[in-house]
């Protein structure tokens, strides 16, 4: 798994324990290590927050300040889409109906279609609405606080069906397709197959070559597909066999491929019986001699893996923005529900227990929608650096709406465990966005291993500026002093003071020092564990999960300074909410980073190993001993 990263981490890491131990007796005696050999280049510049904390450092250009993208104009076209949008859903669309039969009802989907909501980022020359990443969020934020079997029908067509058209298509690919897609044809994405979930890379479905060369030929099948029984376009992944220009051997490499259903050789099986997003469509999908023209490879031959990479990590704020719109909805039915319940002869909001579940509900829905429109204002400004933070805002917004529900249900009592109050029917729907799109799982790996891929090459980079010093100074002083500031206790954490207003200064300070020990824990980690670090996923995890509060903390805080310094009437709750989250936030991180670095913590992780072994041995639970009663 995530065999990139382990390749390159075992490249890098062995030689971080010797950089970091040569860098320390450096920094004692530097005339030692002038051995003139010409350094390498800089690694290109990586401008993500969450890639820069695994070196301890503030990137602070996508954060501070809280994007606002959109010009005049791109903000009346939205509120021109945004009522429609909302009347669409209060008046046609019709939850419970769709669930019933299991599809979305037929007027709703041609409505839908009418409103431009299957092309939303389509270019405007090509038929659609032509909307930038922060329109595309707000409207879908409108659909998942309304029917998010609708929305996963919606996302599985654009936010990855044809993704990959609009992001790596040839002019003529996007001509011919583009226009279509955008008026009444269904697309879908296939990458998922029976033996291949996570493990992306190890897709079976093949496509060979023609003898004319002409064609490619599919062969294979895919599982579990959104709108599989329904699309007439789609984008399939398969091996093809390439050749490698350095050793002129043939190996499978994975090539996405645009496929129709009338090429021939397609077929679909029925609808999937599922626990939510029952009216949308899921099915197999199979392709037998299918005849593709070599103009469908989409994005190179052997380009595959990154292409369906991509078009993943490109639709991941869109799940932050639909289910920001779902916690709303969950807060609403509650608040509704708590300000006329009384109990113990009054008003159950006069609880404290109350009222910290709706204080936690409110800080969750403030992360996560913080969370969608950073990454889509970040995306809109052109950043190429969103990989880990569309990933985070995926496993945050899928964890954190399933917590809001569930707390709106507890709230409600008996009354929210009842069909009619429609919170039910959420939290089936929910479940399965932890899993889709990659699981949160697999995500948190991605992000531990890709965010420490990168602090390793750093560490590198400073080894080759130690084998040439002079011509290296300024990187060599900027590492030791923080060393040796470190070392004796009088170097600050990383100054987040110019960015974030000073009414926040407590929290800043607080996440300043959760950036520094974060930093300062990976260098730990990668010099403790070196390449066998891919294997650790017990602090991999610990990893993730400090990282995830770090950056929901700088969101917050970075989104409460902007309300503060233009001084709407929300600042002040926006100021408490954001204060409120860090504290709580920061202390977790200095709880999980205690995890990956105490004897006591670790000793524990193996024990858990062993439980789970124990398990496995027994294929179930542990039969005990009888309890004497
Ligand atoms: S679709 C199916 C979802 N499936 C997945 O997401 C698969 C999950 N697996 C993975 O993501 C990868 O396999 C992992 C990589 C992460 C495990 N970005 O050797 P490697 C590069 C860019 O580590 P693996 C669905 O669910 C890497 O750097 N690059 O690969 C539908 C390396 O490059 P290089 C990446 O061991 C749901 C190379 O690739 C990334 O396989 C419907 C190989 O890496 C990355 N992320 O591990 C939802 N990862 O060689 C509908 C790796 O140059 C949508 N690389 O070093 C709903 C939309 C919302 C709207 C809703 C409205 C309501």
């Amino acid at each position: 798994m995530i065999r990139g990263a382990k390749i390159l981490i075992q490249q890098q890491v062995n030689t971080q324990t010797m950089t970091v131990r040569y860098l320390r007796t450096s920094i004692i005696r530097p005339a030692q290590a002038a051995v003139a050999e010409t350094p390498k280049p800089h690694q290109e510049e990586n401008l993500s927050f969450v890639m820069n904390l695994f070196r301890g450092q503030v990137e602070h250009r996508q954060i501070f300040p809280y994007p606002r993208v959109l010009n005049e104009e791109q903000t009346e076209t939205l509120q021109m889409l945004v009522d429609p949008t909302e009347k669409f859903f209060k008046e046609i669309n019709n939850p419970a109906k769709n669930e019933e039969l299991e599809k979305v009802e037929d007027n709703t989907i041609a409505g839908l279609w009418e409103l431009g909501a299957f092309s939303l980022q389509v270019p405007q020359e090509f038929g659609g609405l032509g909307l930038t990443n922060t329109q595309y969020a707000r409207l879908v934020e409108i659909v998942g606080a309304n029917d998010l079997g609708v929305g996963i029908t919606l996302g599985a067509h654009q936010s990855i069906g044809f993704k990959g058209i609009l992001l790596y298509g040839t002019p003529e690919q996007k001509e011919k397709y583009l226009p279509k897609v955008s008026n009444g044809t269904w697309a879908a994405f296939c990458l998922t197959e029976p033996s291949s979930g996570s493990d992306a890379g190890s897709i079976k479905t093949r496509a060979e070559l023609s003898p004319d060369g002409k064609h490619f030929i599919m062969n294979g099948s895919k599982i579990w597909i959104s709108n599989g029984g329904l699309a007439e376009v789609m984008t399939v992944f398969a091996q093809t066999p390439v050749i490698d220009s350095k050793t002129g051997k043939t190996t499978d490499k994975v090539t996405a491929f645009i496929v129709q259903r009338s090429f021939g050789g397609v077929t679909s099986g029925p609808p999937e019986k599922k626990m939510g997003i029952k009216c949308s469509n899921t099915a197999e999908v199979y392709f037998d001699n299918v005849k593709i023209p070599v103009e469908n490879v989409l994005g190179g031959v052997g380009n595959g893996f990154k292409v369906a990479m991509n078009i993943l990590n490109n639709g991941r704020f869109g799940m932050a923005a639909a289910l920001s719109g779902t916690m709303k909805t969950c807060i609403k039915k509650a608040v509704d529900f708590a300000n006329q319940r009384k109990q113990f002869g009054q008003i159950i909001t006069n609880f404290g227990g109350i009222q910290e579940k709706f204080a936690r509900m409110a800080m969750l829905h403030y992360v996560t929608e913080s969370m969608a429109y950073m990454i889509s204002g970040n995306m809109d400004t052109g950043s190429q650096h969103y990989h880990l933070e569309a990933a985070i805002s995926k496993c945050f917004a899928s964890e954190a709406a399933w917590n809001v529900c569930d707390e709106a249900i507890q709230i409600m009592g008996g009354m929210g465990y009842m069909k009619e109050t429609g919170l039910e029917k959420i939290m089936r729907d929910l479940r399965i966005f932890r899993i889709f799109e990659g699981t949160n799982d697999i995500l948190r790996l991605f992000v531990a291993l890709t965010g420490i891929q990168y602090a390793g090459a750093h560490l590198k980079e400073l080894q080759s500026a130690f084998q040439n010093p002079t011509a290296n100074l300024g990187l060599i002083f900027e590492e030791a002093s923080k060393r040796v500031g470190r070392k004796v206790g009088w170097s600050s954490p990383p100054s987040m003071e110019p960015h974030i207003h000073k009414d926040l200064a407590q929290a800043a300070s607080e996440l300043a020092i959760s950036v520094d020990s974060f930093g300062q824990s990976i260098e730990m980690v990668l010099i403790k564990y070196g390449k066998s670090i891919v294997n650790e996923q017990f602090i991999l995890n610990r990893i993730a999960d400090a990282v995830f509060d770090i950056y929901a903390s700088a969101v917050v805080l970075s989104r409460a300074s902007a309300a503060l310094k233009e001084g709407g009437n929300t600042a002040q709750h926006e100021k408490l909410m954001a204060e409120g989250w860090t504290l709580e936030a920061t202390q977790r991180v200095s709880v999980n980073l205690k995890m990956i670095t105490s004897g006591k913590n670790l000793a524990n992780f193996t024990k858990m190993s062993l439980i789970s072994k124990n398990v496995f041995g027994a294929e179930g639970v542990v039969q005990l001993n009888p309890l004497k009663l």
